[in-house]
Protein backbone atom coordinates (compact mmCIF):
# COMPACT_ATOMS: atom_id res chain seq x y z
CA UNK A 1 0.00 0.00 0.00
CA UNK A 2 1.36 3.59 -0.85
CA UNK A 3 0.09 6.48 1.08
CA UNK A 4 -0.13 9.55 0.27
CA UNK A 5 -0.81 12.22 3.33
CA UNK A 6 -1.53 16.16 2.86
CA UNK A 7 -1.31 17.95 5.64
CA UNK A 8 -0.25 21.29 7.47
CA UNK A 9 1.96 19.43 10.30
CA UNK A 10 3.49 16.57 8.50
CA UNK A 11 5.51 16.50 11.91
CA UNK A 12 3.14 14.71 13.64
CA UNK A 13 2.89 11.88 12.05
CA UNK A 14 6.96 11.16 11.72
CA UNK A 15 7.32 9.77 15.52
CA UNK A 16 4.23 7.55 15.24
CA UNK A 17 5.26 6.16 11.57
CA UNK A 18 8.29 5.09 13.12
CA UNK A 19 7.83 3.11 15.74
CA UNK A 20 5.91 -0.62 16.25
CA UNK A 21 4.16 -2.26 13.62
CA UNK A 22 3.62 0.84 10.87
CA UNK A 23 7.70 0.84 11.11
CA UNK A 24 7.75 -2.64 10.36
CA UNK A 25 5.38 -3.00 6.96
CA UNK A 26 7.26 0.32 6.14
CA UNK A 27 11.05 -1.49 6.77
CA UNK A 28 9.12 -4.91 5.18
CA UNK A 29 8.34 -3.26 1.62
CA UNK A 30 4.20 -3.60 2.63
CA UNK A 31 3.60 0.00 3.24
CA UNK A 32 5.00 3.14 1.69
CA UNK A 33 4.12 6.65 3.59
CA UNK A 34 4.80 9.77 1.77
CA UNK A 35 4.61 13.06 3.85
CA UNK A 36 3.53 16.00 1.89
CA UNK A 37 3.32 19.39 3.36
CA UNK A 38 0.66 21.47 1.62
CA UNK A 39 2.39 24.67 2.47
CA UNK A 40 5.26 23.62 -0.07
CA UNK A 41 2.33 24.29 -3.02
CA UNK A 42 1.25 28.09 -1.81
CA UNK A 43 2.80 30.27 -4.34
CA UNK A 44 2.35 33.75 -2.40
CA UNK A 45 5.57 35.06 -0.71
CA UNK A 46 4.27 34.62 2.37
CA UNK A 47 3.52 31.20 1.98
CA UNK A 48 -0.65 31.44 2.50
CA UNK A 49 -2.37 28.31 2.65
CA UNK A 50 -5.85 29.99 4.39
CA UNK A 51 -8.37 32.55 4.14
CA UNK A 52 -11.48 34.10 5.29
CA UNK A 53 -14.61 32.88 4.76
CA UNK A 54 -16.80 34.09 2.27
CA UNK A 55 -20.30 35.64 3.96
CA UNK A 56 -18.20 36.26 6.80
CA UNK A 57 -18.71 34.28 10.04
CA UNK A 58 -15.45 34.41 11.20
CA UNK A 59 -12.28 31.65 11.29
CA UNK A 60 -10.23 30.72 8.25
CA UNK A 61 -10.99 28.31 5.61
CA UNK A 62 -8.01 26.59 3.56
CA UNK A 63 -7.47 27.81 -0.23
CA UNK A 64 -8.15 25.66 -3.03
CA UNK A 65 -5.01 26.31 -5.20
CA UNK A 66 -2.27 24.69 -2.82
CA UNK A 67 -4.29 21.50 -1.80
CA UNK A 68 -5.61 20.83 -5.88
CA UNK A 69 -1.56 21.88 -6.71
CA UNK A 70 -0.12 19.72 -4.14
CA UNK A 71 -2.16 16.55 -4.65
CA UNK A 72 -2.25 16.68 -9.26
CA UNK A 73 1.34 17.45 -8.75
CA UNK A 74 2.34 14.24 -6.91
CA UNK A 75 -1.17 12.07 -8.28
CA UNK A 76 -1.71 13.65 -11.66
CA UNK A 77 -4.84 15.29 -12.83
CA UNK A 78 -7.16 13.48 -12.31
CA UNK A 79 -5.25 12.06 -9.41
CA UNK A 80 -4.69 8.19 -9.69
CA UNK A 81 -6.02 7.15 -6.40
CA UNK A 82 -8.80 7.70 -4.29
CA UNK A 83 -8.54 11.11 -2.24
CA UNK A 84 -9.92 10.96 1.02
CA UNK A 85 -10.92 13.93 2.96
CA UNK A 86 -10.62 13.99 6.58
CA UNK A 87 -13.76 16.17 7.85
CA UNK A 88 -16.27 15.46 10.60
CA UNK A 89 -19.18 15.43 8.24
CA UNK A 90 -17.79 12.47 6.65
CA UNK A 91 -18.97 8.76 6.69
CA UNK A 92 -17.95 6.79 9.79
CA UNK A 93 -14.52 4.97 9.92
CA UNK A 94 -15.72 1.53 11.00
CA UNK A 95 -13.52 -1.89 10.61
CA UNK A 96 -15.78 -2.45 7.33
CA UNK A 97 -14.62 0.77 6.09
CA UNK A 98 -10.61 -0.25 6.58
CA UNK A 99 -11.12 -3.35 5.23
CA UNK A 100 -12.77 -1.88 2.03
CA UNK A 101 -9.36 0.95 1.65
CA UNK A 102 -7.10 -2.09 2.55
CA UNK A 103 -8.57 -3.42 -1.30
CA UNK A 104 -6.57 -0.33 -3.00
CA UNK A 105 -3.03 -0.24 -3.58
CA UNK A 106 -2.73 3.70 -2.95
CA UNK A 107 -4.22 6.25 -0.90
CA UNK A 108 -4.51 10.07 -0.60
CA UNK A 109 -5.52 11.09 2.99
CA UNK A 110 -5.77 14.95 3.14
CA UNK A 111 -5.96 15.97 6.55
CA UNK A 112 -8.16 20.08 6.92
CA UNK A 113 -7.37 22.50 9.36
CA UNK A 114 -9.16 25.73 10.40
CA UNK A 115 -12.91 25.48 9.86
CA UNK A 116 -12.08 23.34 6.84
CA UNK A 117 -11.71 23.19 3.46
CA UNK A 118 -12.96 25.36 0.67
CA UNK A 119 -16.05 23.60 -1.02
CA UNK A 120 -14.48 23.06 -4.48
CA UNK A 121 -11.58 20.94 -2.74
CA UNK A 122 -14.24 18.75 -1.39
CA UNK A 123 -16.64 18.67 -4.72
CA UNK A 124 -14.00 18.33 -7.23
CA UNK A 125 -10.53 16.93 -6.00
CA UNK A 126 -12.02 14.72 -3.10
CA UNK A 127 -13.84 11.45 -3.92
CA UNK A 128 -14.44 9.41 -0.13
CA UNK A 129 -15.15 11.79 3.21
CA UNK A 130 -14.60 9.93 6.45
CA UNK A 131 -14.71 10.66 10.01
CA UNK A 132 -13.52 8.48 13.09
CA UNK A 133 -16.17 9.79 15.28
CA UNK A 134 -18.36 12.27 16.81
CA UNK A 135 -16.03 14.67 19.08
CA UNK A 136 -14.08 17.34 18.12
CA UNK A 137 -10.60 17.62 16.76
CA UNK A 138 -8.68 20.52 15.83
CA UNK A 139 -7.54 18.97 12.73
CA UNK A 140 -7.78 16.05 10.63
CA UNK A 141 -3.95 14.84 11.45
CA UNK A 142 -4.97 12.62 13.89
CA UNK A 143 -7.23 10.98 12.09
CA UNK A 144 -5.35 10.42 9.28
CA UNK A 145 -3.25 8.29 11.29
CA UNK A 146 -6.31 6.07 13.01
CA UNK A 147 -6.74 5.99 9.22
CA UNK A 148 -3.38 4.61 8.33
CA UNK A 149 -2.90 2.73 11.45
CA UNK A 150 -6.63 0.43 11.09
CA UNK A 151 -5.78 0.24 7.29
CA UNK A 152 -1.80 -1.14 7.94
CA UNK A 153 -2.55 -3.55 10.10
CA UNK A 154 -4.82 -5.53 7.55
CA UNK A 155 -2.37 -5.66 4.93
CA UNK A 156 -1.15 -9.22 3.56
CA UNK A 157 1.97 -9.81 5.57
CA UNK A 158 1.73 -7.14 7.85
CA UNK A 159 1.27 -9.10 11.17
CA UNK A 160 2.86 -12.39 12.13
CA UNK A 161 -0.59 -13.96 12.38
CA UNK A 162 -1.98 -14.25 8.70
CA UNK A 163 -5.40 -15.15 10.77
CA UNK A 164 -5.07 -12.45 13.15
CA UNK A 165 -7.35 -10.05 11.12
CA UNK A 166 -10.28 -12.04 10.72
CA UNK A 167 -10.22 -13.07 14.93
CA UNK A 168 -10.06 -9.15 15.86
CA UNK A 169 -12.63 -7.90 18.09
CA UNK A 170 -15.04 -6.62 15.44
CA UNK A 171 -14.45 -9.01 13.13
CA UNK A 172 -16.50 -11.92 14.97
CA UNK A 173 -18.87 -9.07 15.48
CA UNK A 174 -18.19 -9.18 19.69
CA UNK A 175 -15.82 -7.11 22.22
CA UNK A 176 -12.91 -9.39 23.31
CA UNK A 177 -12.96 -11.90 26.73
CA UNK A 178 -10.45 -10.83 29.32
CA UNK A 179 -6.48 -11.55 28.78
CA UNK A 180 -4.29 -12.75 31.94
CA UNK A 181 -0.71 -13.07 32.03
CA UNK A 182 1.84 -14.39 34.81
CA UNK A 183 2.18 -13.81 37.62
CA UNK A 184 -0.67 -16.75 38.40
CA UNK A 185 -1.82 -14.60 41.79
CA UNK A 186 -1.02 -10.49 41.91
CA UNK A 187 -1.87 -8.77 44.92
CA UNK A 188 -3.97 -11.32 45.86
CA UNK A 189 -5.82 -11.17 42.63
CA UNK A 190 -6.29 -14.79 40.87
CA UNK A 191 -6.13 -15.55 37.54
CA UNK A 192 -9.14 -17.33 36.74
CA UNK A 193 -9.33 -21.18 37.38
CA UNK A 194 -10.32 -22.19 33.74
CA UNK A 195 -7.51 -20.57 32.15
CA UNK A 196 -4.78 -22.43 33.86
CA UNK A 197 -6.72 -25.93 33.69
CA UNK A 198 -5.22 -27.11 30.13
CA UNK A 199 -8.74 -28.04 29.01
CA UNK A 200 -8.51 -26.30 25.91
CA UNK A 201 -12.76 -26.82 24.70
CA UNK A 202 -13.47 -25.31 28.60
CA UNK A 203 -10.82 -22.15 27.69
CA UNK A 204 -12.18 -21.48 24.51
CA UNK A 205 -16.32 -22.36 25.68
CA UNK A 206 -15.03 -19.50 28.68
CA UNK A 207 -13.78 -16.61 26.68
CA UNK A 208 -17.00 -17.23 23.84
CA UNK A 209 -19.46 -16.72 26.97
CA UNK A 210 -17.19 -13.83 28.38
CA UNK A 211 -17.44 -12.06 25.24
CA UNK A 212 -20.59 -12.52 24.49
CA UNK A 213 -21.26 -11.45 28.32
CA UNK A 214 -18.80 -8.25 27.77
CA UNK A 215 -20.59 -7.18 24.57
CA UNK A 216 -24.46 -8.10 26.02
CA UNK A 217 -23.03 -5.49 29.18
CA UNK A 218 -21.40 -2.80 26.96
CA UNK A 219 -22.18 -2.98 23.46
CA UNK A 220 -25.69 -4.45 23.27
CA UNK A 221 -25.75 -2.78 19.72
CA UNK A 222 -23.37 -5.23 18.39
CA UNK A 223 -25.18 -8.30 19.28
CA UNK A 224 -27.81 -7.62 16.53
CA UNK A 225 -25.43 -7.68 14.19
CA UNK A 226 -23.33 -10.48 15.45
CA UNK A 227 -23.66 -14.24 14.21
CA UNK A 228 -25.36 -15.74 17.30
CA UNK A 229 -25.65 -19.38 17.85
CA UNK A 230 -28.80 -21.06 19.58
CA UNK A 231 -27.08 -21.36 22.51
CA UNK A 232 -25.71 -17.47 22.54
CA UNK A 233 -29.40 -16.91 22.29
CA UNK A 234 -30.17 -19.19 25.33
CA UNK A 235 -27.38 -17.52 27.65
CA UNK A 236 -28.63 -13.87 26.76
CA UNK A 237 -31.84 -15.02 27.70
CA UNK A 238 -30.84 -16.28 30.85
CA UNK A 239 -28.80 -13.04 31.70
CA UNK A 240 -31.84 -11.15 30.97
CA UNK A 241 -34.32 -12.95 32.95
CA UNK A 242 -31.67 -12.98 36.09
CA UNK A 243 -31.33 -8.77 35.20
CA UNK A 244 -35.38 -8.92 35.45
CA UNK A 245 -35.34 -10.87 38.45
CA UNK A 246 -32.23 -8.34 39.67
CA UNK A 247 -34.94 -5.51 39.37
CA UNK A 248 -37.49 -7.31 40.73
C1 LIG B 1 -14.82 24.36 15.74
C2 LIG B 1 -15.24 24.32 14.33
N1 LIG B 1 -16.45 23.48 14.15
C3 LIG B 1 -17.62 24.33 13.97
C4 LIG B 1 -18.62 24.07 15.04
C5 LIG B 1 -16.34 22.66 12.96
C6 LIG B 1 -15.07 21.88 12.90
C7 LIG B 1 -14.14 22.12 11.92
C8 LIG B 1 -12.97 21.39 11.88
C9 LIG B 1 -14.84 20.90 13.84
C10 LIG B 1 -13.65 20.16 13.80
C11 LIG B 1 -12.72 20.43 12.82
C12 LIG B 1 -11.47 19.65 12.77
N2 LIG B 1 -11.71 18.23 12.73
C13 LIG B 1 -11.34 17.46 11.72
O1 LIG B 1 -10.72 17.95 10.80
C14 LIG B 1 -11.70 16.06 11.71
C15 LIG B 1 -12.45 15.27 12.64
C16 LIG B 1 -13.08 15.58 13.88
O2 LIG B 1 -13.06 16.70 14.41
N3 LIG B 1 -13.75 14.57 14.52
C17 LIG B 1 -13.81 13.31 14.04
N4 LIG B 1 -13.25 12.98 12.88
C18 LIG B 1 -12.58 13.95 12.21
S1 LIG B 1 -11.83 13.73 10.75
C19 LIG B 1 -11.30 15.28 10.64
Amino acid sequence: MHFDIFTLFPEVFTPYIAVSIIARARERGLAEIHLHNIRDWATDRHHVVDDEPYGGGGGMVMKPEPVFAAVESVLGSPPRAPVILLTPQGRLFTQAVARELAAFPRLALLCGRYEGVDERVRQHLVTDEISIGDYVLTGGELAALVVLDAVTRLLPGVLGDPDAPAKDSHANGLLEHPHYTRPPVFRGWEVPEVLRSGDHARIARWRHEQSLRRTWERRPDLLARAPLSEEDHALIARWEAERRADRG
